[in-house]
């Protein structure tokens, strides 16, 4: 296997709490997960992604970590750990933990030793400050920096105790580590080295790019509302590359194993992405960027949806494709637990729900990356349809109904905005098949199945040869077989055209043509001529050999074609 095996690999990522329970307590948990291989396998992924499975008090689902070494009770113990993990190494199958080492939970015992005194030996663990000079301790105003916190609010919490505010760029229950002390980067490596030494395979990076603070800490560009913008003050920050090389040596470097790292970089520029993912440097294999998932945001941000400018997108995506590739390497993605359901955000949950999710899961997969499959987006799964804020449980949605309350901001606004953009829609539980509870859990669901499981879940795709899981395996297949969808040059084509999104693939004498229709009108793909085999299509059973006319490619609504010919090397 070749140090960069990833670059044929697709992974799948799982979500435990959403994806099977085995209790009945309604939520999932590691022996699901370990029942449901059997469709991985099908699948043919590589690689699980597993979401955290850690100690936490469950704040932010398993992203507030009170125990790196723990297995929470809710997903259940070591011994079915490594059950799980005996079992997919058995199936060919590696697993990627989550790192979430920005931040610790509150409820961490490096944290609450760290509270305990101003004269604790791991107060420096965490960033602890006074209050701003002139204020009153705990009054309004007197956090140390106006940094607005990623789910509302400041970023600075009040400890009363000792008169400290303590940092956290998330939620209150997540204080951010000083990667400054080295004595915390020693503890991170070796807790990772011991999951290694468990058998791992690697690691997908929380927010990795928001581990190096500037210093000193100082106030951000105000923002509406009287808080500030601390992002560039701390996204990609001055040591943030040190402190992964050194990761990387102190973990990775001297190990035989082969490994699959992905750092999660929210803001980080192509040119960002290409020193991180360099391997002359030597920090992590790839990384997820969020240009192309923050492309519908509109002025009042994430939870103020705009329609899809798809010609923004290919733009996006086609400056990615080219920075790299030959140095560094793109992850594709369109879902993940934070992201809602691409055929409901992207695509035509309504009219043209299967063309849409395999067209969208086609573009994706076979642009030059390492493609992640976010559990349920194999099936086609819609976004939640909630419609009352008491249906959520997600503390950003929850945390963002507030803020925009107080804004003024009209409820069924932001109920809609929440209904398109909620993390919550990407956490429904998986619809395995037409029973009750989806067959997701015997209990009660912690976050309800949506109603249209009856129709669509995994036991009804896996028996239809023409399902959107069908075409996904066959995408990932073609991975597999093909080496010029891993390995092959990329070029954009149509750049300009609304509604076709076209990309050509060349590897030695293969020719990959891409020629997608996103959108619910008909349209012509005007590509130049490259003879070929139609190797993936979307609609009916049309095997018509590319071009059918002069470099024209018809396409009906939302249908992909895709074309491999085989010709004398350029
Ligand atoms: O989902 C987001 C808000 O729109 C992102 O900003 C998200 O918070 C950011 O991508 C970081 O995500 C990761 O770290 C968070 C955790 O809540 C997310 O689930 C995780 O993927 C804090 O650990």
């Amino acid at each position: 296997m070749s140090d960069d095996w990833w670059k044929s690999a697709v992974v799948y990522q799982v979500y435990p709490r959403s994806f099977q329970d085995s209790d009945g307590d309604g939520v999932g948990d590691l022996r699901g997960i370990l029942s449901r291989l059997d469709h991985l396998e099908w699948l043919g992924v590589d690689v699980i992604w597993l979401s955290p499975i850690y100690a936490s008090p469950q704040a932010d689902n398993g992203y507030d970590i009170s125990d790196y070494e723990a297995i929470d009770p809710t997903f259940g113990t070591l011994d079915d750990f490594d059950a799980l993990l005996t079992a997919a190494h058995a199936r060919g199958i590696k697993i990627v933990m989550d790192l979430v080492v920005n931040h610790t939970s509150d409820e961490h015992p490096w944290f609450l030793e760290s509270r305990s005194s101003k004269r604790s030996p791991k107060r420096d663990w965490y960033w602890w400050r006074p209050p701003r000079e002139g204020f009153e301790p705990g009054a309004p105003g007197a956090e140390p920096t106006n940094w607005r916190a990623f789910f509302s609010g400041s970023t600075w919490a009040y400890d009363e105790e000792s008169g400290e505010y303590f940092l956290h760029l998330f939620h209150p229950k997540q204080p951010d580590l000083n990667w400054e002390n080295p004595e915390v980067r020693q503890a991170v490596y070796a807790m990772m080295n011991r999951w290694l030494d468990r058998g791992v395979d690697g690691f997908r990076m929380d927010v990795i790019n928001l581990i190096s603070k500037v210093l000193p800490l100082r106030d951000g560009e105000p923002l509406p509302g009287g808080l500030g913008n601390g992002f560039p003050l701390y996204a990609c920050g001055p040591r943030n590359h040190e402190f992964l090389q050194e990761m990387h040596r102190e973990v990775f470097a001297g190990r035989e194993g082969r490994f699959l790292t992905v750092g999660e970089t929210p803001g980080a520029t192509v040119d960002d992405a290409v020193l991180f993912t360099d391997p002359a440097r030597a920090e992590v294999d790839m990384v997820f960027q969020f240009e192309h998932v923050d492309v519908d945001h509109g002025p009042l941000g994430k939870f103020d949806p705009q329609p899809l400018d798809l010609v923004r997108l290919k733009a996006i995506l086609g400056r990615w494709q080219a920075a790299l590739g030959e140095r560094g390497w793109n992850s594709l993605y369109w879902d993940n637990h934070d992201q809602p359901r691409v055929v409901s955000r992207f695509g035509d949950d309504r009219d043209h729900w299967a063309a849409s999710a395999k067209a969208l899961a086609a573009v994706l997969h076979l642009m030059r990356g390492t493609p992640y499959v976010y559990q349920g987006e194999e099936l086609g799964m819609t976004n939640a349809g909630f419609t009352s804020i008491d249906q959520y449980r997600d503390i950003e949605s929850l945390g963002a109904y507030d803020e925009l309350r107080a804004m003024d901001v009209p409820e069924q606004r932001i109920l809609d905005g929440l209904a398109a953009m909620s993390r919550d829609n990407a956490r429904t539980p998986v619809q395995w098949d037409a029973s009750p509870h989806a067959g997701f859990t015997t209990g009660t669901p912690w976050l309800p199945v949506t109603a249209n499981h009856a129709w669509l879940n995994a036991e009804a795709q896996r028996a239809d040869p023409d399902s959107v899981a069908a075409f996904y395996r066959a995408l990932i297949a073609l991975r597999h077989d093909e080496p010029v969808v891993a390995h092959g040059t990329f070029a954009m084509l149509l750049a300009e055209d609304p509604q076709v999104f076209a990309y050509r693939r060349v590897l030695g004498d293969a020719v990959l043509t891409v020629a997608a229709n996103l959108s619910g009108q008909d349209a012509t793909a005007r590509v130049d001529a490259a003879h070929g085999s139609l190797v993936l299509h979307n609609l009916g059973a049309d095997t018509t050999p590319y071009p059918a006319g002069a470099g024209e490619v018809p396409l009906g609504p939302w249908e992909v074609r895709v074309y491999l010919a085989r010709q004398a090397a350029r």
